[in-house]
This record gives structure tokens, sequence and C-alpha cells, in this order.
């Protein structure tokens, strides 16, 4: 349960630790299930569609091109273990309470940077994503599957820019849209070490980053995508209905 003073943190920075999400198996068997959706040297193919899978492109941020997949897509959709980390019952009741509502889970994303190849994510809101939502439409849980800190690419956050739109502009076909970091003091940015199965929050209008990964060790993290269950999200708006937490579950 949240308690008063991290509510007034998230909304005056727009981003709150919420320490441990899953237990070290859960996270060990959602690893499991990544190398099963993505493939993997040993393993023949991958289990994802892979319309669901951006990969590691030439033009990419430090110009890697080995073909990794950097985000894989949908994952609450397309796999029992991911639906069933969407509908965390803590996470929903903590997030109810920032909503002041119920919430549905729009979607789970994978965020993949491998040990010296993985690339920076530039800086971004995640609305201008979604534009049939509103300001305050959504709230993101961003779980480490592995640890994460400052040399292999951990979130930084822009504190309280959450409260207005920015101006983003197109890049090309991998992350299609960023902030240029002239419009945004860089020096505020504010990175966030998680050990594993540790999450964060974050509003949808808080502006956040990565860095690449220098290291040796494997980075991912899982983003799990909660929006007010009052907002109408149509087909034609997303390819997946949202998935509903049990009512007891977001209480
Ligand atoms: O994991 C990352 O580097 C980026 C995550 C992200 O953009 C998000 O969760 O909205």
């Amino acid at each position: 349960m949240l308690s008063g003073e991290q509510c007034r943190f998230f909304r005056m920075a727009g981003y709150l630790p919420v320490g441990q999400v899953s237990s070290h198996e859960e996270v060990a068997a959602l690893k499991e299930e990544v190398s099963r959706l993505l493939g993997t040297p040993s393993r023949s193919g991958a289990a994802a569609p892979e319309n669901h899978m951006m990969r590691a492109h030439a033009a990419g941020g430090d110009g890697v091109n080995d073909g990794h997949v950097r985000v894989a897509l949908h994952l609450c959709h397309i796999s029992d273990l991911f639906r069933d980390h969407a509908l965390n019952a803590n996470v929903a009741s903590t997030v109810r309470r920032i909503f002041g509502e119920d919430p549905v889970v729009l979607t789970s994303l994978l965020f993949n940077k491998p040990p010296k190849v993985g690339q920076a994510l530039t800086p971004h809101q995640d609305l201008p994503y979604y534009p049939y939502l509103g300001d305050d439409d959504l709230v993101t849980c961003w779980m480490a599957l592995n640890e994460v800190d400052s040399s292999n690419g951990c979130l930084e956050y822009l504190p309280a820019s959450h409260r207005s739109r920015i101006t983003h502009r197109e890049t090309g076909e991998q992350q299609t849209l960023e902030i240029d970091p002239d419009d945004i003091d860089m020096t505020r940015l504010v990175q966030i070490p998680l050990k594993p199965g540790e999450g964060v929050l974050h509003h949808g209008l808080t502006v956040h980053r990565s860095g690449a990964n220098r290291s040796e060790r494997p980075r991912m993290g899982v983003a799990t995508l909660y929006v007010q269950a009052s907002v109408p999200v149509t087909i034609d708006d997303f390819p997946y209905p949202a998935l509903v937490p049990s009512p007891a579950a977001s209480r």
C-alpha cells in the first residue's frame, strides 16, 4: 500500500521507486520466458511474432547492428507468465491509489540492452505514443530483470517534467519519437539503480531516457503500462484488449 508521502512524491516528481515487485523466483521464470520468446543461440527460433520485436539497427544510438531485440512488444498479451506479472496485485493496488480509480493493463514491453552492445534510449515522454490517452491516463511500472545502474543503462528521469507535454520529433524506424536534448535540462536527470525484481513507477508525461550498456552484464527491464479503467481504448486505438486486474487485487 502506498503511503501519503509516497503519493505526494509521485505527484511532485512524476516517478516513484516502489521497491520489490516480484520475487527472485518470479524474476528467474520471467528471464527464462524471455529466452523462449526472443530465442537464444542455443534455442532455435523465437516464440514471439517478429512484428512484436524491434531490433538493433545500424542507425541506432551507438551505430551497433548485431540484430538483437531492443524492445519486445505486447508480452502480457502473448505470454501467461507476463500476463500474471502484469496483473500483480500489489502494483495494481498502488496504481489504483495514484489514479483514484481502478487501473487496467494496456500492454507490457521488454527493454533489452545486451552487454557492450545495448543502445541508449533518447529522452521521451510515453504519452505521445498513445495519442488517444489524456494527460493523466497512463502510469508505467518498470521492473528490473537484472541489476541496473549507471554502467548498464538504468532509467533516468527528469523530475517534475510530467506537468506539460513537450514537443517530440521523429527519429526513424526504431524509437520513432524523441525530445531534442536542447529542450530540457539534461543535468537534472535522476538515475534510478534497481536490483532484480525492484520497480519504479512513472507518469505518462515524465521525461525519461537510459544510457548504453557499457558493462559486461545484461540489462533487461519490463515496463507494464496501466490506464485508468474509465478511459475508452478501442481496437482501432490498440491491437489488444486491456487486461483487467481482479477487483480484490487492485484494492
Ligand atoms: O528501459 C528503458 O530503457 C526505457 C523504458 C521506457 O522508455 C519506458 O518504460 O517507458
